[in-house]
């Protein structure tokens, strides 16, 4: 008889939702979205719909390997668990006496958000004394930007897109990476809303919009202060509650905004003069302006000052003050459960080293005293997903580098393995996930026995604890435990009832701290737009890294609905819906180049050089070309993906990876 579990969707994704799993004879046989759940409604994207085929994908690994062939090479032969704990923790224990702790590194990002198996490894590397992962590669410059204006002030409630009379999808490709953002965008729309899109080449998020502004790479800093510049020069401002709510308007007017023009900034923001001009009055004039930004903007050497310029928009115009008006960046229920107990900051003996993981290249083959010498790979693909996959593979070429990958597939990282260790799925193991594009929270247990010997997060490192010969306690916990402890108590976010519901496996909405609008958490109480303890006091113009690069096409390394970064590449109904790994292009670039549809072509620049497969598409304007997809490398064109082409380079805030700040040259092959 099949039964149907309740589980989360454990991808890194803002929606966390919820899942209904029909398990027949110990397989999931179906996945559906939970029609209950207040966030899903019912509602999963084009890769969760047949999650049952990456869980008893024929390509899971199933048990422990060694490596028998060169490293890269990807030939391995099966061991016992016994055996390759007992091989991690001797080499650990030579290395840390040739070399002390710190030689061992880390490396981790989000293949799974629950909160358990998410932050497995913090506590067995703090008491081990590891160097430490600097977890920057998404959108840190995200957060720095809006916490220079705003502070600490929470998101406002997302939901509230209901209420808006103009919803602008800026710098996100919502019909890709946030369905349930796009199901609210365009219900508002039903509603009576205007949809606009801000975005440097048509997504498929552009076509459902009924307006769509296509900028330069790292323009929109220019265009929000050209529309702010119109915004004063004609007095569509919200005085009132700008002297009741905001720091510094007479001194972004007085200093900043005189040379910010639309003429002035057209060429850097890309969009003609008198298109800024109807934006900004459009802007100024809507009820309840809504700006649900993406991040695609935030991964330049600028990032963190166009969200923080972005941001002045709604403080001048008062948006803030009417339902529906502001603008989103993402949730965060942090406060809901206290982390610190699981990943035990207070085993830590010393403050160990600090290593950017958009800088992993230069760790593994420039760093000394010590030198990197062991990496530990678990829920991340570096070899793909990595700024200067050159460098990063340099590195894992290194003979004298032991590497532990623990993983569901053999990815591009895996094949570097001196060790490979088989990871349970989400259907496999227990967990607690929030989310971070809404407020809902949701307890999960494993719906279906490991597959082969696969183990998780949380399991290996009890494995590793004990073969360190460590009695401490807390690595005998289970799972269950840990989430157990993530409960226990109460807080401002999840009463009694609440927490019973969570431990229930129900999905529910968590309670926000306060009531975000018109309770500015900055050290002044009002919205900063001057902030003396930035660098720059008021937002400004600044360059992209890729402006001083000198190539002549910008690249855009984005996102696919048929894709999570490089997840989801087992499946082959979905790695069809790609097609293959193209570079579109304009077809006034191709002419210009004499390529053609379908050809093999060489995008360069001076890091690396990478094959894809030309599509000449109107989608991208003149000068501007685009690959989807972090392709695994077995199934493209050459032998290195798109990311031998980014920089291990950092945004202005945050320490963020700069992965769309890029410049290349593209030739026939
Ligand atoms: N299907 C799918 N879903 C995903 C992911 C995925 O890979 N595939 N990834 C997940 C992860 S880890 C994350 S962080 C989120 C990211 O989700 P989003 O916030 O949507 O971020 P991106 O898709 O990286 O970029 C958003 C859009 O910004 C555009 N863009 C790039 N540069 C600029 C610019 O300078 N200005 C403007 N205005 N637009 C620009 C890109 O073309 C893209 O359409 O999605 C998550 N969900
Ligand atoms: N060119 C380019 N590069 C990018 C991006 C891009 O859009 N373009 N996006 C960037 C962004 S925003 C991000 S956040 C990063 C994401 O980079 P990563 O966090 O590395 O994400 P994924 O590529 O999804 O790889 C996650 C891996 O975890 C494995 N996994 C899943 N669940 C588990 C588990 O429970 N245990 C273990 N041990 N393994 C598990 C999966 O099989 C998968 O191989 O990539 C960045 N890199
Ligand atoms: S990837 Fe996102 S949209 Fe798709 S099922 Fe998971 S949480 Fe939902
Ligand atoms: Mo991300």
């Amino acid at each position: 008889m099949p039964v149907i579990s309740r589980s989360v969707c454990p991808y890194d994704c803002p929606d966390a939702c919820g899942l209904l799993v029909t398990v027949e004879n110990g397989r999931a046989i179906k996945i559906v979205g939970d029609p209950d759940h207040p966030v899903t409604r019912g509602l999963l994207c084009a890769k969760m719909n047949q999650y049952q085929q990456t869980v008893h994908s024929p390509r899971r690994l199933t048990t422990p390997l060694r490596r028998v062939g060169k490293k890269g090479s990807g030939k391995f032969e099966p061991i016992t668990w016994d055996a390759a704990i007992s091989s991690i923790c001797a080499n650990w224990q030579r290395i840390i006496a040739s070399h002390g702790a710190e030689a061992i590194l880390p490396y981790s990002y989000a293949g799974t958000m629950g909160l358990v198996q998410r932050n497995a490894g913090h506590a067995f590397f703090n008491k081990l004394g590891a160097s430490r992962l600097e977890r920057t590669i998404c959108s840190p410059a995200k957060d720095a930007g809006w916490k220079a204006i705003m502070g600490e002030t929470p998101a406002m409630d997302p939901a509230e897109v209901e209420q808006s009379d103009l919803v602008i999808l800026w710098g996100i490709n919502a019909a890709a990476t946030s369905i349930h953002a796009m199901r609210d965008a365009q219900e508002a729309r039903r509603g009576g809303a205007r949809l606009w899109a801000i975005d440097t080449y048509r997504t498929p998020t552009c076509d459902a919009v009924d307006e769509l502004f296509l900028v330069r790479p790292g323009g929109d800093g220019a265009l929000a202060l050209a529309m702010l510049h119109v915004i004063e020069r004609e007095q569509l401002l919200d005085r009132e509650f700008i002297s009741a709510n905001v720091l510094g308007f007479e001194e972004l007017t007085a200093q900043i905004l005189p040379s910010c023009s639309p003429t002035e900034m057209s060429e850097v923001c890309g969009l003609p003069a008198e298109v800024i001009e109807r934006m900004a009055r459009e802007y100024a004039r809507a009820k309840a302006p809504f700006i649900r930004l993406g991040s695609g903007l935030t991964r330049y050497g600028n990032g963190a000052v166009t969200v923080r310029t972005i941001c002045c928009l709604p403080a001048v115009v008062g948006a803030w003050g009417k339902p529906g008006g502001g603008i989103f960046i993402g949730t965060s229920t942090g406060g809901a459960f206290p982390l610190q107990r699981v990943t035990r900051e207070d085993f830590m003996v010393s403050e160990p080293r600090l290593i950017s993981m958009n800088q992993l290249g230069t760790a593994l083959t420039e760093l000394a005293d010590p030198a990197v010498m062991s990496l530990y790979v678990y829920h991340s693909n570096p070899a793909s997903i990595a700024p200067d996959q050159n460098a990063v593979i340099r590195g894992l070429e290194r003979e004298d580098l032991f590497t532990v990958v623990h993983e569901r597939f053999l990815t591009d990282t895996a094949r570097y393995a001196d060790i490979v260790l088989p990871a349970t799925s989400s259907l496999e193991h227990p967990d607690l996930y929030r989310c971070y594009g809404s407020y809902h929270a949701q307890r999960c247990s494993a719906a279906i026995s490991p597959v082969g010997e696969a183990k998780s997060n949380w399991e290996v490192f009890s494995l590793l604890a004990a073969g360190m010969g460590w009695d401490e306690p807390f690595f005998r916990l289970s799972a269950e435990e840990l989430v157990e402890l993530l409960l226990a108590g109460e807080n401002r976010w999840r009463s009694a009832a609440v927490t019973e519901r969570l431990r229930q496996g129900e999905p529910v909405i968590l309670t926000p701290t306060s009531a975000p609008k018109k309770q500015w958490l900055t050290p002044s109480g009002k919205i900063e737009i001057l902030n003396g303890r930035e660098s720059e006091p008021l937002p400004r113009l600044l360059p992209t890294h890729a402006e001083r690069d000198g190539y002549p096409l910008r690249l855009q390394p984005a996102t696919t609905p048929f894709a999570l970064n490089s997840s989801f590449y087992e499946q082959d109904y979905l790695r069809a819906k790609q097609n293959c790994m193209e570079l579109l292009m304009n077809r006034v670039d191709a002419e210009a180049r004499g390529l053609a549809n379908g050809q093999v072509v060489v995008a360069r620049n001076d890091l690396g050089a990478v094959r894809f497969t030309l599509l000449i598409s109107e989608r991208v304007p003149i000068g501007t070309v685009v690959t989807e997809g972090v392709w695994w490398r077995e199934f493209i064109p050459g032998d290195r993906g798109v990311n031998a082409l980014t920089s291990q380079r950092l945004t202005d805030g945050g320490r963020g990876s700069t992965l769309y700040d890029v410049t290349v040259e593209v030739r026939g092959e």
